[in-house]
């Protein structure tokens, strides 16, 4: 890519296209596009043609998508794959025909099977079946895969696609209905400080494991996909460690300075027991995360905005 390159960052205003816009700023790229959903629906094929065949994009970071934590992806079942599948296939299908020179899909560790071999090699990919919670949303991101695959085999496009692993970061989303799991522990051991109030509820039993990457490493690792891999099959992009749900409650209660004490409510779903990502295939092309996890949340906690919790 050089540094005229036109770039089109797909879901700028969300956590994913907002960190991949600040990296390719930093990289001195000048010539980046984006669009408020208010101006590009993108589930509207037309408009979605329109808008490629008037600007003409030669990259593509395909970011935009419906996203949410476990709540969000089991109660808006019909959305998650609805609105998932109509944005890569009008992105995807618009760039192959306009002849983008190369796009970037970013989907989800949840794409694999619910008892995957641990940590989850890329080859384990419909090797089994998907956890319910969030079944339509990987349908969708497993689709998006294969959409980049066959526009590959069939018509030559170098499309690509990455599979990060659970995110965290500026822009997040902290509303407690709808988001995952890191921001809500952030906002409710903050709320809790505040108000004084003796406990903590979490979902769950607090025995799930997850892997949480700083977006802006995602971001770096986006960015470096796009100069160096070529390839059909999906590639990890994780932390390359765990930690359980509870285990995350106490670290964030530290950072936080909250000292009550942290029950769970069983009536809410726990989701995949564990997805640590095998990440040997991207950490062998050179791309390793720089942001460790406790710096990462105490970044993210000094900096996000308190004022309406
Ligand atoms: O982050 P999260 O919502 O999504 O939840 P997933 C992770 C774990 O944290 C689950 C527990 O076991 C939750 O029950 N948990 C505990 C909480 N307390 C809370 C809380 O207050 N809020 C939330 N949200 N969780 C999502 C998928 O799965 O991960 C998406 O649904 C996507 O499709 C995303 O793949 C990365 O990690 O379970």
């Amino acid at each position: 890519m050089d540094k005229s390159d036109k770039i089109y960052v797909a879901g700028h205003r969300g956590m994913v296209g907002s960190a991949i816009v600040r990296r390719l700023t930093a990289e001195g790229h000048k010539n980046i596009i984006v669009r408020k959903s208010s101006e590009l629906d993108l589930r509207d094929q037309r408009a979605v043609q329109n808008f490629f065949v008037t600007e003409q994009p030669q990259y593509v970071f395909l970011a935009a998508a419906k996203v949410g934590g476990i709540n969000a992806n089991n109660s808006y079942r019909a959305d998650f794959l609805y609105d998932n599948l109509m944005i890569e296939a009008n992105i995807i299908h618009a760039a192959y025909l306009t002849n983008v020179t190369k796009l970037l899909l970013l989907g989800s560790s949840c794409i694999y099977p619910k008892f995957a071999e641990q940590p989850i090699k890329e080859e384990s990919l419909l090797t089994g079946s998907l956890e319910h919670t969030n079944e339509p949303y990987a349908i969708a991101k497993i689709a998006g895969i294969k959409l980049c695959e066959t526009f590959r085999d069939q018509y030559g496009c170098n499309f690509i696609s990455a599979m990060p692993t659970n995110l965290y970061g500026p822009n997040d989303n902290y509303d407690l209905d709808s988001s995952h799991v890191l921001p809500a522990l952030i906002r409710k051991f903050h709320s809790a400080k505040l108000n004084g109030e003796k406990q903590v509820t979490l979902w769950g039993s607090g025995k799930p494991l997850r892997e949480f990457l700083h977006v802006d490493d995602l971001a770096e690792a986006s960015f470096f996909l796009m100069q160096h891999y070529n390839e059909p099959e999906t590639i990890n992009v994780g932390y390359g460690e765990d930690i359980s749900i509870y285990d995350l409650g106490l670290l964030i209660s530290d950072i936080v300075g909250y000292d009550g004490e942290i029950v769970f409510d069983s009536s809410k779903p726990d989701g995949t027991p564990k997805k640590l990502m095998d990440n040997s295939r991207i950490n062998k092309l050179g791309w390793t995360p720089k942001i460790g996890l406790r710096k990462g949340i105490s970044t993210v906690y000094k900096e996000v905005d308190k004022s309406h919790w």
